[in-house]
């Protein structure tokens, strides 16, 4: 088979955010842009010979075809061997899993998450490393630096090959193995978790629903919950990915998985109500009658893990991104386990599950997980919900309710304000962050600043240092602000803004997080002038 170079030029914006390179799909399509970053991948990784690679996406617009030029470029440059999902799918923790499981030495996983699909919306591709897990900073600024001197792209001349067959085929001296893309995860959390549990729960009369929002984890969720859990076929709804997700905004919030969130509140709700998001890696839990925050489910998963067979014999530590509440912090302490505070994104927790100093880890985005890959993983949160239940036997409200008389609730809420002028929300964080110091002693609103600073973090393990990761502002009584910049949005500045607080008296834990968080919120916007500079009189969404 003939191998070609074509001559190229560095692209402009081929920098991963915070998971990954994501563009508008028109962006990504556009002449050589995929396959100039695939090769500063080869290239920033120490070339493609000899290596074995797992490959797939969650579906989205564009996936089919940009799963045959990688596997062209990967052949071109010598690789020899890709895993590939069958479709060309596969979600994000299955891909982890996979990497993990064959031994590869990285994987491409075609995906823009959370953030719509089609032509006119978004697609994204993120490296994965041979632990599974997102590439590190530092693997990250090789492959950039590759992309600023990129002048060849090395690709192999052959047809396109069928996604849809199981099996082996070759591409030149490549070898491409077909996988079932559900089969290993589903044995996965078989090893994890007490499916038979699960499954007697079910059918004991327990419901549930599950809303895979038209994206990849439609056929894991049938595979796991309908097919080996015996849940009834409508358990699973919007099961069939779609390359645009049917139109709608795959991330499961209270906001995007709407039509979930009203049957929960309604009179007809089931048990237990779930959602993942566009690439399988996000879970939003909600009982009847009971949405529970992603901060407050990483906290209780810590607190009854054990519940769980493969994680009775305890946690060795968990992590939580900083923006994330402080709930788990308090199942930590009364356990006498470590916690560790990370910069927002899966690839800072890399480093502590590898070396055996975490267990469980989580972010307040809707990202739970654990030391069984090396991505968070949606349904491993469901399913870790469900096997909890089915042995404590009690009701969600009723977790939450017991988790809070113990440790107390930290109430929380994301306010997120999307395509604000990029100027604008540069100008407003560094306006702040030149301010931190002045702050600690005033009052804004009637709240007093405690603390305030620019949060930078050391990895424990390697001793990197990440700085600028968010402006932490801490108030008196408990209550906590945090502002960063989003990096996984494809059109102007998306400024998130973090509240939290903390409430210990009995009487307090049931009120409406809104309610208890406005004077919070209030007091950050007369920090930091959010109204006055974005000219928004109140935030595009709140989880
Ligand atoms: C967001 C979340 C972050 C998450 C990231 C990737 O990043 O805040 O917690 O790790 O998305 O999730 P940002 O920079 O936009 O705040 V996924 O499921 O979109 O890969
Ligand atoms: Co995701």
């Amino acid at each position: 088979m003939h191998i070609r170079e074509i001559a190229t030029a560095p692209i402009s914006g081929q920098r991963a955010g915070t998971s990954g390179l994501r563009r508008k799909t028109r962006a990504f399509m556009a002449p050589l842009f995929l396959e100039n970053y695939v090769q500063a991948i080869v290239d920033g990784t120490g070339g493609a010979a000899g290596k074995t690679y797992v490959l797939g996406g969650d579906g989205r617009y564009f996936n089919a075809a940009a799963i045959q030029i990688i596997l062209r470029i990967l052949a071109g440059n010598g690789a020899a061997r890709v895993i590939l999902g069958q479709g060309g799918l596969l979600s994000t923790p299955a891909a982890s899993h996979l990497i993990r499981k064959t031994g590869a030495d990285g994987g491409f996983i075609l995906s823009a998450s959370h953030n719509p699909g089609g032509i006119e919306a978004d697609f994204g591709l993120k490296y994965n490393m041979a632990n599974g897990g997102p590439a590190t900073e530092g693997v990250t600024a090789a492959i950039v630096a590759a992309s600023e001197k990129i002048s060849r792209i090395r690709i192999a001349d052959s047809a396109d090959i069928t996604l849809d067959a199981l099996g082996e085929v070759t591409l030149g001296a490549m070898q491409v193995r077909v996988i079932d893309p559900v089969d290993d995860y589903l044995a996965l959390m078989e090893e994890l978790f007490d499916l038979d549990a699960i499954a007697a729960l079910i059918a004991g009369g327990f419901t549930l629903r599950f809303d895979a929002m038209h994206a990849i984890t439609g056929p894991y969720a049938r595979a796991l919950l309908v097919d080996r859990c015996g849940a009834s076929p409508e358990s699973v709804m919007n099961a069939t990915p779609l390359p645009d997700f049917g139109g709608g905004h795959p991330d499961p919030n209270p906001i995007w998985a709407a039509d979930l969130m009203g049957l929960m509140m309604g009179p007809d709700a089931p048990d237990f109500g779930a959602a993942s998001d566009g690439d399988g890696d996000r879970n939003m839990i909600v009982g009847r009658g009971c949405y529970v925050t992603p901060s407050d489910s990483l906290a209780l998963i810590a607190d009854r893990a054990h519940l769980a067979k493969a994680y009775r014999v305890g946690l060795a530590g968990v992590a939580r991104s900083m923006p994330t509440s402080g709930a788990v912090d308090r199942v930590a302490a009364a356990k006498g386990i470590a916690c560790h505070e990370t910069p927002t994104g899966w690839k800072y927790f890399g480093n502590l599950l590898d070396a055996g100093q975490i267990t469980l880890c989580g972010e307040e985005s809707a990202g739970t997980g654990s030391d069984h890959i090396r991505e968070k993983d949606g349904l491993w949160a469901v399913l870790m919900w469900l096997n909890i239940i089915a042995v404590s036997g009690q009701s969600v409200a009723d977790l939450m309710a017991a988790h809070w008389q113990r440790y107390g609730r930290n109430y929380y809420t994301r306010h997120d304000y999307e395509d604000v002028d990029s100027a604008v929300a540069d100008q407003l964080m560094a306006d702040l962050r030149a301010r931190l110091d002045s702050l600690p002693g005033q009052r804004f609103a009637g709240l007093r600043v405690t603390q305030a600073d620019d949060f930078a973090y050391a990895d424990p393990v390697d001793g990197s240092l990440s700085t600028g990761q968010g402006l932490r502002l801490c108030f008196a009584d408990g209550a906590r602000a945090v502002l960063r910049l989003s990096g996984t949005g494809t059109s102007g500045a998306t400024l998130r803004i973090y509240l939290e607080q903390l409430v210990t008296a009995p009487g307090d834990l049931h009120h409406d997080a809104g309610d208890v968080l406005a004077p919070l919120a209030a007091a950050v916007d007369a920090v930091a002038g959010i109204t006055a500079r974005t000219g928004r009189s109140a935030p595009d969404v709140r989880t």
